[in-house]
């Protein structure tokens, strides 16, 4: 009996440390006077889970959570890979990619396509909310993207690679996405450098659009079009929620890729691309200092 008891109180051992590190200045108590059974054992960590559930949730919790990947970087966190956050204006906590290698790291992902895994032409609530894999491909979601940047300004950096692996880059020293109700305009978008050329720019200011929610400046779809969803005018320069096309594209399927028209052009779907954002670290504007 005592035997057959052994294992599972080395595992319960085990749990109610790890939730000891969890709750932090509250500490469990475990009576081992007797020993228990299996039922008791049972009911101890359900109690355990339901409590820590609870604990997760409280303001004094998420508000300890970094709230981008600079924060996390600076919290010691030297790995790129997936972390959860709460930025301050966000009624919750969510998980994201940190970069923390390129450009002295602390950069957060919210667009990453490498091998058209992912459906991409897809509605307003799908963009809104966030869609497809962290360790994979995915949008992070509006919503986010705007808890992100809509309350301090970013930068932005944008990755690109063809099939023969030929790399580039652009980076935009200022960026910030706006609310639902104002459409997630691009309410900032400036400072280009890098060597893609600057398509993006032409887009500042656009409120974003899908299939199913028209807020472009074209007579007709821009997202219906072009099977994707952007921050169309009439319609755009660059479209990285395309269609996966592998490559070269036939004419008739020119823009319809995923695409940036100053590397390698409409005419071409790219193999990968990212888009992040970071903190800048001055936030004034230089235009505004003279
Ligand atoms: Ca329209």
């Amino acid at each position: 009996m005592y035997l057959r008891l052994i294992p599972v109180l080395v595992v319960i051992f085990i749990e109610v440390k790890g939730l000891e590190e969890i709750y932090n200045d509250e500490f469990v108590v475990v009576s081992t006077s007797r020993p228990f059974s299996l039922q008791e054992l049972a009911q101890q960590l359900h109690k355990h889970e339901k409590r820590l559930e609870k604990l997760e949730d409280t303001p004094k919790h998420t508000k300890s959570l970094p709230k981008n990947c600079k924060e996390v970087q600076e919290r010691g966190n030297k790995l790129s890979g997936i972390y959860r956050i709460k930025p301050e204006q966000s009624p919750e906590a969510f998980m994201v990619v940190c970069d923390m290698e390129t450009r002295g790291g602390g950069w957060t992902y919210f667009l990453n396509r490498h091998d058209g895994s992912q459906d991409f032409y897809l509605k307003w609530p799908q963009y809104k909310n966030g869609f497809g894999n962290l360790a994979g491909e995915f949008w992070l979601g509006l919503d986010h993207l705007h808890y992100l940047t809509g309350h301090e300004v970013n930068e932005l950096l944008i990755q690109l690679v063809d099939f023969n692996m030929t790399k580039a880059h652009a980076h935009y020293s200022f960026f910030s996405v706006a609310s639902e109700n104002e459409g997630y305009a691009l309410k900032v978008l400036s400072g280009y450098s890098g060597d893609a050329g600057d398509s993006f720019s032409y887009n500042g200011g656009a409120m974003f659009s899908t299939q199913d929610t028209d807020h472009d400046q074209d007579s007709g779809n821009c997202a219906t079009f072009h099977g994707g969803a952007w921050w169309y005018k009439s319609c755009m320069h660059v479209h990285l929620t395309g269609k996966y096309l592998n490559g070269t594209v036939p004419a008739s399927k020119k823009y319809k890729g995923m695409y940036w028209d100053t590397f390698r052009g409409p005419l071409y779907s790219l193999k990968k691309v990212r888009m992040m954002v970071k903190p800048r670290d001055d936030t004034s504007l230089p235009f505004l200092l003279h």
